[in-house]
């Protein structure tokens, strides 16, 4: 410890830091605070520990932090530290403290792994678990060193390679699955050093007018996958689905070599010669990024772009299931994109079918207990409706949005959810997925029931009137909805 000579906390009127209770915790903190200032006061119950500490020349009070006037003569502090292990005399201190000096920046350890809530309505502003915190570091760790031995191993693999690489989006390719399947292309011609072509494979619409805008932008070569190209692969990857026949145009049975995604999945099978399998990053485009990040492959311009543009729509623009690793490998890609065409892509105008669909949903919604369902009826580009549930979530008084519509070969559905007591993917999952394909996580859910199921299939309408009101009454039972007059709002 360095020599430290006491200051007269009577005159000074404020302390950069305050102490209170000086455990282990407490300790190491003071210890932290120590290479950068030494202007700390320390309180703490313990007389023996306080006048070790004076003997240290450190200037320390001996009070018991959950009395109401531990403060008195006290300089105001601009951060103060709650340490102690007592979980009740935290919270008054850290009362007292906001009391006095509502200013002042709080810091407190809660004892009990619950107990964050308690701490915010007291005024602490950053609320802490050690034990927590240990754990969240630890497992930082160990992923770290996972996804650099990851990076290796599917580096090494495509470096053995000779021969095609196809590689596979998911139906209706958005960004995400576009750029992930150009970043494995990249890696896939560095690592093989061009002993190893790299096609991507597609199937469905390019929808949405800004993916359009994307791929033309780029001027991204993707080939619609046929039984032809695949012949033709010696290799095949997929990417940002969870696998083959998956939301992609394989069959489940068709051998995969390589599967990268980021949805939580039921698919438990691997038989990969690779698998990276992430629920807690926002994009796969991520982790892609993460891939050529780990290896020091060189991120081109379009690439770099088609990433970042990638993770941007995954994450709608940062505000949905982002981790922080999403954020910091955008931030790592940001100065490698193309300024201007990030520009251009994203100003793309809506197109006239997607405005009448948005219209439609708006027009045709219904509000039971916060859940908002919305029809809208016969579509072309099924694009439009996860656009619309994005669009209606975001209406005051709705926690779930629902929005279907029906195609020539399936009935969609597009749920958006921010109540946290409801896994809108499960409950999709249990409604649907016995007559159709469902799935999804906590916020976002979609299901695709195929019209082969409805025999009695006459004039589409017709039929979207006909068998929506069971599905959806089974939905609402499941989530548990009381039915009662929907209400517009
Ligand atoms: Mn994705």
């Amino acid at each position: 410890m360095p020599e430290n000579h006491p200051k007269g906390s009577q005159s000074a009127s404020s302390v950069e830091y305050l102490i209170l209770g000086c455990g282990s915790i407490g300790y190491n903190v003071l210890y932290e605070i120590l290479k950068e200032t030494d202007d700390i006061i320390i309180i703490d119950q313990d007389e023996k520990k306080v006048q070790d500490l004076r003997d240290q020349k450190y200037e320390a009070f001996c009070r018991d932090i959950s009395d109401t006037a531990m403060l008195k003569d006290i300089p105001v502090p601009k951060v103060a530290f709650v340490l102690s292990s007592e979980q009740k005399a935290n919270l008054a201190a850290v009362r007292t403290i906001k009391e006095a000096n509502p200013g002042a920046y709080i810091i407190a350890r809660t004892v009990e792994v619950g107990g964050k809530d308690l701490y915010g309505a007291v005024g602490a502003d950053v609320v802490l678990h050690p034990q927590e915190v240990f754990a969240k570091k630890a497992v930082h760790y160990a992923r770290k060193v996972q996804s650099s031995r990851q990076a290796h191993k599917l580096y090494d693999l495509l470096a053995s390679w000779r021969g095609t690489m196809g590689i596979v989006t998911h139906t209706n390719p958005d960004p995400d699955t576009i750029s992930s399947a150009m970043a494995l292309c990249a890696l896939g011609n560095a690592a093989s050093k061009g002993n190893l072509t790299c096609r991507i494979l597609y199937d469905g619409k390019i929808g949405h007018q800004e993916n359009r805008a994307f791929v033309n932008l780029l001027d991204i070569q993707m080939d619609r996958i046929s039984p032809e190209s695949l012949v033709e692969c010696n290799y095949l990857a997929i990417v940002d689905s969870p696998g083959p026949g998956i939301n992609n145009a394989l069959a489940k049975d068709d051998r995969v070599n390589i599967v990268i995604d980021h949805h939580p999945n039921h698919d438990v099978k691997n038989g990969y010669d690779f698998l990276d399998r992430r629920p807690d990053m926002g994009a796969t485009a991520s982790l892609m990024t993460q891939y050529m990040q780990e290896l020091g492959v060189t991120v081109e311009k379009t690439v770099a772009t088609a990433l970042f543009y990638g993770i941007m729509a995954d994450t709608r623009g940062f505000r949905r299931n982002t981790s922080p690793l999403d954020l910091t490998l955008s931030a790592f890609l940001l100065p490698l994109t193309d300024e201007d065409l990030l520009g251009k892509i994203t100003s793309q105008t809506v197109s006239q079918e997607t405005l009448e669909v948005m219209g439609a949903a708006i027009r045709n919604r219904k509000i039971v207990s916060g859940y908002l369902f919305s029809s809208i009826g016969y579509v072309r580009n099924r694009d439009a409706i996860p656009q619309a549930a994005d669009m209606l979530i975001q209406l005051e008084g709705v926690n779930t949005a629902i929005v279907y519509g029906i195609t020539d070969q399936v009935i969609s559905f597009s749920a958006r959810n921010k109540d946290l007591r409801l896994n809108i993917g499960q409950a999709m999952e249990e409604a649907f997925g016995e007559i159709g394909e469902a799935g999804g996580h906590s916020a976002m859910g979609a299901a695709n029931i195929p019209l082969s199921v409805f025999t009695m299939a006459r004039n589409k309408d017709d039929l979207l009137d006909l068998i929506i009101d069971p599905i959806l009454h089974r939905f609402m039972e499941i989530v548990g909805v009381e039915e009662e007059e929907p209400n517009e709002v």
